[in-house]
């Protein structure tokens, strides 16, 4: 359906560490959506399958073959980044970051990126069918696109796999992954007290654990009323792929009679969960 694919981009990304001219690993990993489907340790020959629909719609030998293009991919870039850095003048310890990936859209079109970072810091993108230093990136990182623009094959190789091999593997992974990618996950909510932000004061804590897709409401509320002081956590990621939320509310003891913790989630429909202070916890 046109309705699920949009959502669901495929993200890969590597991270490459270089210690010193004799030692460097690279890992990469992917994720699909919300859900992480790959990964590639820098002690295997072999992009490691986390899902049992990872493989999608390819056959057995396209992935071989595509295994084999990132392996000779994982030895040029090490040698590469060498290069350049002798070249170049860049001092050791450094990380190289890359995020690349697609996104298919409805209409039989897609959407590709290729960003690459150092030491944390946007440095190039691939746009068209060239390297691209980003605006204010150091002289050296112009020097390096240069370089790396001047090898055609490599850049027709990056335009393949974002346009061609990417939208086509989503594809695929959109059918076999289908019943897992769509299916909501529903939250489990409770109440506790955290520690006591004054005299005379409580500072409730609401727990949601467990839902999936990641967006989730969650608000303290006096009846209908949203408490405009709810303070909302960092959504967290679990172990097993679904997320964790907590919404605080800093409140006057004599005030916390008659306050709910309220959750939405695409899992529940309309039968929000509300949960009311002073019925069960531990205050
Ligand atoms: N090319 C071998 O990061 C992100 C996915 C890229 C996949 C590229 C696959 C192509 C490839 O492996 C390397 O090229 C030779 O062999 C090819 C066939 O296998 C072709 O015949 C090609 O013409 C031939 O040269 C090639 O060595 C490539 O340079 C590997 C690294 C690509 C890369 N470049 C890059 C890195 C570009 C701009 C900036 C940076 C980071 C700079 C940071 C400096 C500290």
């Amino acid at each position: 359906s046109e309705g699920l694919q949009r959502h669901f981009p495929l993200r890969c990304l590597q991270i490459s560490s270089f210690a010193n001219s004799s030692w460097s690993r690279t890992d990469g990993l992917a994720w699909l959506g919300e859900l992480q489907a790959y990964t590639w340790r820098s002690d295997s020959d072999t992009i490691r399958f986390l899902k049992p629909w990872s493989q999608g719609r390819f056959s057995d030998q396209q992935w071989e073959n595509l295994q084999h293009i990132f392996l000779v991919y994982r030895i040029s870039f090490t040698r590469d980044i060498q290069e350049f850095v002798t070249m170049l003048h860049v001092d050791y310890p450094f990380d190289i970051q890359m995020s690349g990936g697609c996104e298919v859209l409805p209409g039989n079109t897609s959407k590709s990126f290729l960003d690459i970072a150092f030491q944390g810091t946007a440095i190039v993108s691939f746009q068209g069918t060239f390297w691209v230093p980003n605006p204010d990136s150091p002289p050296w990182v112009q020097t390096a696109c240069k370089v790396a623009n001047q090898d055609q094959g490599t850049r027709e190789t990056v335009r393949w796999l974002l346009d061609s091999v990417c939208p086509s593997l989503v594809r695929g992974l959109l059918e076999t992954g289908k019943s897992e990618l769509e299916k909501p996950v529903q939250p489990e909510a409770w109440l506790s007290s955290g520690p006591t932000p004054g005299p005379g004061r409580l500072l409730l804590v609401c727990h949601v654990s467990g839902f999936y897709p990641n967006p989730v409401w969650a608000m303290w509320m006096r009846g209908e009323q949203e408490q405009p002081g709810t303070r909302r956590g960092d959504v967290l990621p679990q172990a097993d792929g679904t997320w964790y939320l907590r919404v605080t509310l800093d409140v006057a003891a004599r005030e916390a009679a008659g306050l709910s913790c309220r959750v939405r989630h695409s899992s529940l429909g309309d039968q929000d969960i509300v949960l009311y202070w002073g019925r069960g916890q531990a205050s």
